[in-house]
């Protein structure tokens, strides 16, 4: 846990409460999320399945020329991926659709290059509809990943490529039910002609939006969840779930200027747009099965969490199946065992039933202290804004009350959703909760404690 001072959000919310004491932030109401927002980032987590040719082929990248012949994943069964899902403690699945080589997973009238012409069952096979028959038997919500970037479609490159592309839209987005995200991936390159696509943007965020108005539609730009930056599992810190839009205008566009604010967001950000943290449990986003003892370990993967959700971002770990179409057994243990270990962390919290008061020290401050009454180890805060309030808090401190008096534990930046700090265990009575900063009154926050330590 850091006091982090060269980052962009956390200046732009201190300069605003020390230039005019928050007069510019008390102009207007904080910034609040949509109710699929909330619902979406209130999952926590989210299983990403990157399935498809390269899973065949052992390539992470397809070019597009590979013969549908190939897909043929004998074993394929999505209620196992979904068990495993539930098992990890998520909420939702989002599969691959389509990756950048163009192969559909789903039998379409837009190209031949689908699983229609694969042996995988005769031809009749529809990986989407398996996955989104076992997301609801499973009580998981729905997402589809389908590439924009296609290096198969002969149109790819010219206007008629946005009308192909929203014609894969549509059949995904009206024949599955609810699709719950839509996540638009801002890797593109040239196509088979060697051109690159002008994408029709606002046609197809409307399109989602009025085919599936509850979806939530990710791309690194938005328009309702962001992209956070990197691929390694993190997200920033200070992370706020505000951004400005004209700085990142629209998926694909990268430059450090533009990284920078996806990993921070703007706490003077008029719109609400929370960072997505894609990572993969192996080192490749398709199955590899050279990589199979490259899975990653469960306190690796507890950083992960720590450094996500517990930075108020929503994760999306990817974890991908075979060419049987079956999870690996190694990815199915790691993530029942990283389950297990989350749920041994957060079994008992310290606070308890105890009421938290706060006490307001100005308009841009407030402490609570929760005395344990005894003593208590410790070694894991979490925070909690009420976020569909919006997200306030600019900086805060962790202070712990011993034997020998108060000792500081660490300072903190933004909270959100959810903010995890760790340290070293420790013997405390109390534990005071300063908010140094905010860019409104702040609210009550949830505070919960727990002993931490070996998972
Ligand atoms: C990237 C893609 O190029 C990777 O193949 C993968 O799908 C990842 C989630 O996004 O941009």
């Amino acid at each position: 846990m850091s006091l982090t001072l060269s980052r962009r959000g956390f200046l732009l919310g201190a300069a605003g409460a020390l230039a005019s004491g928050g007069l510019r932030a008390a102009a207007r109401a904080p910034v609040t999320p949509s109710a699929a927002q909330l619902a979406w980032q209130r999952d926590a987590l989210s299983l990403f399945v990157h399935f498809g040719v390269n899973t065949f082929t052992d390539r992470e990248w397809g070019d597009g020329r590979e013969d549908p012949a190939i897909f043929n994943p004998v074993n394929l069964d999505a209620r196992q991926w979904a068990r495993a899902a539930r098992a990890a403690g998520a909420r939702a699945m989002i599969l691959t659709a389509k990756h950048h080589d163009g192969f559909c997973l789903f039998p379409t009238a837009t190209t031949q290059h689908s699983v229609a012409a694969s042996p995988w069952p005769r031809g009749r096979g529809d990986v989407v509809r398996e996955f989104t028959d076992a997301c609801r038997a499973e009580g998981l919500r729905a997402g589809l990943y389908c590439s924009p970037w296609d290096r198969n479609s002969p149109v790819y490159g010219s206007p008629q490529y946005n009308d192909f592309y929203c014609a894969q839209l549509t059949e995904l987005l009206t024949r599955y039910g609810d699709i719950d995200e839509m996540w638009f991936d801002g890797a593109n390159g040239e196509g088979p002609n060697g051109r690159h696509q002008v994408y029709d943007w606002p046609r197809i965020f409307g399109l989602v939006r009025r085919l599936q108005p509850n979806a939530v539609i990710f791309s690194d730009a938005g328009p309702d969840a962001r992209w956070c930056g990197n691929e390694n599992g993190s997200a920033g810190d200070p992370n706020w779930a505000t951004v400005d839009p004209a700085a990142v205008p629209e998926p694909g566009l990268s430059g450090d200027n533009v990284i920078e604010d996806l990993q921070h967001g703007d706490s003077d950000g008029r719109v609400w747009r929370p960072a997505e943290v894609d990572v993969s449990i192996r080192p490749g986003w398709f199955h590899h099965a050279g990589e199979d003892a490259q899975v990653k370990s469960v306190d690796a993967l507890l950083d992960i969490w720590f450094g996500s959700v517990g930075r108020n971002a929503k994760l999306l770990l990817n974890v991908p199946p075979t060419r049987a179409g079956l999870l690996h057994e190694t990815d199915v243990a790691r993530l029942t065992d990283w389950h297990t270990a989350r749920q041994r962390l957060f079994a008992e919290d310290l606070v308890g039933g105890r009421r938290v008061q706060w006490h307001a020290q100005g308009p841009r401050r407030a402490v609570a202290e929760i005395d344990f009454g005894g003593v208590v180890h410790a070694g894991i805060v979490r925070l909690e804004e009420d976020i569909a309030r919006g997200q306030r808090v600019a900086a805060y401190t962790l202070a712990a009350l011993d034997d020998s008096g108060w000792r500081t534990l660490g300072h903190g930046s933004t909270i959100g959703a959810c903010k995890l700090d760790r340290f070293t265990p420790t013997a405390l009575r109390r534990l005071r909760v300063t908010v140094d900063d905010a860019i409104a009154a702040p609210l009550p926050l949830r505070v919960a404690l727990y002993a931490g330590g070996a998972a």
